[in-house]
């Protein structure tokens, strides 16, 4: 067997939900390594949370938790993620894990002892107010090559290249919004600029995508700059020797890729080496924006330490949801647990959307209209229409065995091509070739079906009909074991109705010409593939749309302005407690108000309050919200109201406050 590869996806940051634009490059690797290991080939699939960096820092800040909460928070929700889509990892592994830090511990080492790393002076972004360096994501400012606007270590509006500290103009502080100075101090540097020659031969023989190829060229040719590989920062792995510093999480981020390789060889008993210091293929599959640190960063730092090179980097083109820019802050996301997973759909349905929309490099749009058009017409109308038409013939008509006679050479010689160009565009990260040529099969299972029209054979001449059976699940059988890697446990399920034994992912496509045996019963026909509804389709553009707007009424907010300050004693004025909505119900002549009985400890107030074009008076009984009880009463709509709930404004629809756990009704608020 040849030696093993090691395929990897880019690290996802642990700092947030997992959404499509993730599963845009995370599916078709899954399906890359499943379809390597039916050609027979020994695969390790690893990936893991990125921990570090200001990604991290800065939204646990701002959701009032330590990193590591943040980053035990979302790995474990992307491992779940993952899981629901099929997603099967060898490893998922973390940044932070000790094997990480000391693998990158390690290497900075090694490139420090072979002279790749130097200390030097640089002016760097410092927020007076705030007291502090601004690495990265804490700073913004403008591009110095492009004038866009841009982050500190990236201009992600505009030429998209990476930034060194220091680069930025006119910074601003993202923790204060004040304006930055810039102060002096030592940092470390790669001499990337070495390694010019290096790269621009080695990204000759690249394997991947020829786009990231490409793109990684043409920086090389122009600039190499050196690399200052430490921030500011407490939360990361330390740079050897200097306490007060980390390594830049792009130093890191990659080298998690051989960690968790260690960490999985280690569980297996086997050694890392063989896939990070001697013959083996690394595969990396990431995303289109981060090709630079693949293509030039990585490989240096490898080739620089002495460790085995990447042979392929495969980049997936972005995602555009409704034909807009993905945009998380504008709402044109699609969350995979919210979204999708938790609404019933099934994984396969958007794993076969994914790989068969457009070239793995090409941008994908994702609309709920289009996927259930792909669903009903690919999905039910050919593929599961055929599959479900060879059996329940059979079923009907041949005592649920495969009918004896020979198979056509026909369909045997378009299963054996199929398999050539299934294969083929697998090799060439061509998914959408792969599987258009699967569902070319199963248009010409439909045809053959239909042209040698069996129902009629059936009355006149039974061993033909017979033949004609047993080439179409024969056809069938092919289908389900190339369309295995794609769609795994409706596969799965298929070759189950098929009769067959053992698993379809163990089948190599070879086996796909070996005929089904003769009189072998097959299982009970089911529908595979059920219509989406209009309906269906309806309810999650509704929820899409809600979203859009709801990002857009979030813009239109504005900063509230601030009142006067005010003593701790007259806070203390204010009898401020937890109560629980006992009953709820409207109120004659008024669609916004609703009458609630709110229990309060002591006794019951009577409450009018103006929610009701926010919430549905059953869905209130039994809430817990924060009231305050001693607002001097008033009349609404000639009903006194007793108290006051609290809520947040949101574009004049009101969102109750709520402990968020319950606590004894009464309970005080401070
Ligand atoms: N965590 C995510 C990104 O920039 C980043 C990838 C690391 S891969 C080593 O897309
Ligand atoms: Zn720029």
């Amino acid at each position: 067997m040849s030696s093993p590869i090691l395929v990897t996806c880019g690290l996802p940051y642990a700092n947030g939900p997992c959404h499509l634009g993730h599963l845009r490059t995370y599916v078709p690797a899954d399906i890359f390594v499943r379809a390597l290991r039916k050609m027979g080939q020994e695969v390790l699939f690893v990936c893991g949370s990125d921990a570090h960096g200001t990604p991290i820092v800065v939204n646990a800040e701002a959701q009032g938790l330590q990193p590591k909460q943040l980053v035990a928070k979302y790995h474990q929700h992307f491992h779940e993620v993952f899981k629901g889509m099929s997603v099967h990892f060898d490893f998922f592994g973390d940044t932070d894990d000790p094997a990480c830090h000391n693998r990158t511990q390690e290497m900075v080492k090694a490139l420090t002892e072979k002279g790749y790393v130097y200390p030097r002076e640089i002016e760097l972004a410092y927020c007076p107010k705030c007291e502090r360096f601004l690495p990265d994501r804490y700073v913004e400012g403008e591009c110095p090559y492009c004038g866009k606007p841009a982050r500190g270590d990236e201009c992600d509006m505009g030429c998209g290249r990476h930034l060194e500290p220091g680069e930025i103009k006119n910074a601003v502080c993202k923790v204060c919004g004040g304006k930055a100075e810039y102060r002096k101090q030592i940092h470390y540097f790669f001499k990337l600029s070495e390694f010019k020659d290096f790269l621009l031969g080695y990204l000759e023989t690249l394997g991947g995508t020829a786009s990231a190829r490409n793109y990684a060229h043409e920086w090389v040719r122009q600039e190499l700059k050196d690399w200052c590989i430490t921030r500011n920062m407490s939360w990361g792995v330390q740079f050897p020797g200097h306490n007060e510093l980390v390594v830049y999480v792009w130093v890191d981020a990659p080298i998690g890729y051989i960690a968790f390789t260690e960490e999985w060889c280690a569980q297996e008993g086997k050694d890392w080496r063989d896939y990070w210091k001697d013959d083996a293929r690394i595969i990396h599959f990431i995303g289109g924006d981060i090709v630079y640190h693949h293509c030039i960063f990585w490989p240096a730092m490898l080739k620089g330490a002495g460790y085995t090179l990447p042979s392929a980097v495969v980049a997936s083109g972005m995602l555009k949801i409704d034909d807009k820019k993905f945009s998380k802050s504008r709402g044109y996301v699609i969350w995979v647990k919210d979204d999708y997973l938790e609404k019933g759909l099934h994984p396969d349905l958007l794993r076969y959307y994914l790989a068969s929309y457009t070239a793995h490099n090409k941008e994908v749009n994702f609309a709920w209209k289009i996927f259930a058009e792909k669903v009903n017409t690919e999905l039910v109308g050919a593929f599961g229409n055929f599959l479900n038409r060879a059996l329940t013939f059979t079923v009907k008509n041949f005592e649920g065995k495969v009918p004896q006679g020979k198979i056509d050479p026909e369909v045997n010689a378009k299963i054996e091509q199929t398999m050539k160009e299934v294969v083929f565009g697998l090799e060439e990260y061509e998914f959408k070739k792969a599987v258009d040529s699967i569902l070319a099969l199963a248009d010409f299972g439909n045809i053959y079906f239909q042209s040698h029209e069996p129902w009629k054979l059936i009355k006149s001449d039974k061993a033909s009909a017979g033949e004609v059976l047993r080439s179409c699940l024969q056809i069938a059988k092919a289908l389900i074991i190339f369309m295995e890697p794609v769609m795994p446990s409706k596969m799965e399920a298929a070759w189950k109705q098929l009769g067959q034994g053992g698993s379809a992912s163990e089948k190599p496509f070879q086996e796909a010409l070996v005929p089904l045996a003769e009189g072998q019963s097959l299982g009970k026909p089911e529908i595979l593939f059920s219509r989406m509804e209009e309906a269906t389709v309806k309810e999650l553009e509704r929820v899409f749309r809600d979203r859009i707007e709801q990002a857009e009424s979030r813009k239109s907010v504005k900063p509230t302005e601030l009142k006067e300050q005010i003593s701790f004693e007259e806070f203390s004025s204010l009898d401020l407690c937890i109560g629980e909505i006992k009953e709820a119900g409207s109120i004659k002549g008024s669609d916004k108000l609703l009458k609630l009985a709110v229990d309060i400890g002591k006794e019951t107030r009577q409450v009018v309050a103006g929610i009701a074009n926010s919430y549905k008076p059953e869905d209130l009984v039994g809430m817990q919200i924060a009231v305050l009880t001693n607002l001097k009463p008033a009349k609404l709509f000639g009903i006194e109201s007793q108290a006051m709930l609290l809520a947040a404004d949101v574009a004049g629809k009101a969102v109750l406050l709520r402990p968020s756990e319950k606590v004894e009704t009464g309970t005080k608020v401070r």
